[in-house]
């Protein structure tokens, strides 16, 4: 059965862009209750920690100095069938294939800039979740 918990991320240039409260709003309004909440900045150590998956890929390095470049607000979310749900929502990676109304589409600069983070399966947002917040914050 799908979970029903997903990790969030709002990119550095969606927080320097004040369009933060804007897709917070997004979210909420779309069905997803709002878990935890906090705005940090990663170190490069860090941010090649969260995407260590892509750790060799050509843009591994330009994506984790964009994610330790400045603050980001990251959020665990709640609703039936999260993960999928908030991956419709956000649309595709590239926003210039993104659909209309999605956040992406709305809110992103570029392939590498493209305002918003999902995780991309139940186990992904299980180890992102722990990534970001301690149990005393897993409400
Ligand atoms: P994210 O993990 O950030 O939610 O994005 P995603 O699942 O839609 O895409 P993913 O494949 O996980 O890639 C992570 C981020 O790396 C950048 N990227 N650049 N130049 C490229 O071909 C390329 N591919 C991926 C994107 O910024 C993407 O969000
Ligand atoms: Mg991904």
């Amino acid at each position: 059965m799908a979970g029903n918990k997903t990790l969030t991320i709002i990119k550095p240039f969606a927080v320097k862009k004040r369009n933060l409260g804007a897709i917070l709003a997004k979210i909420e309004e779309s069905g997803f209750r709002f878990c935890a909440i906090k705005t940090l900045k990663l170190d490069k150590h860090e941010a090649e920690d969260f995407y260590v998956e892509h750790k060799g890929k050509p843009f591994f390095d330009e994506l984790t100095d964009f994610m330790s470049s400045g603050p980001i607000t990251a959020a665990i979310l709640e609703k039936e069938n999260a993960v999928e749900d908030f991956r419709f929502l956000i649309g595709a990676t590239d926003p210039t294939e993104a659909k209309e109304g999605t956040i992406r589409k709305m809110f992103a600069t570029d392939k590498a800039h493209n305002a918003i983070h999902g995780s991309d399966s139940d186990e992904s947002a299980e180890r992102e979740c722990n990534f970001f917040f301690s149990r005393r914050e897993l409400l």
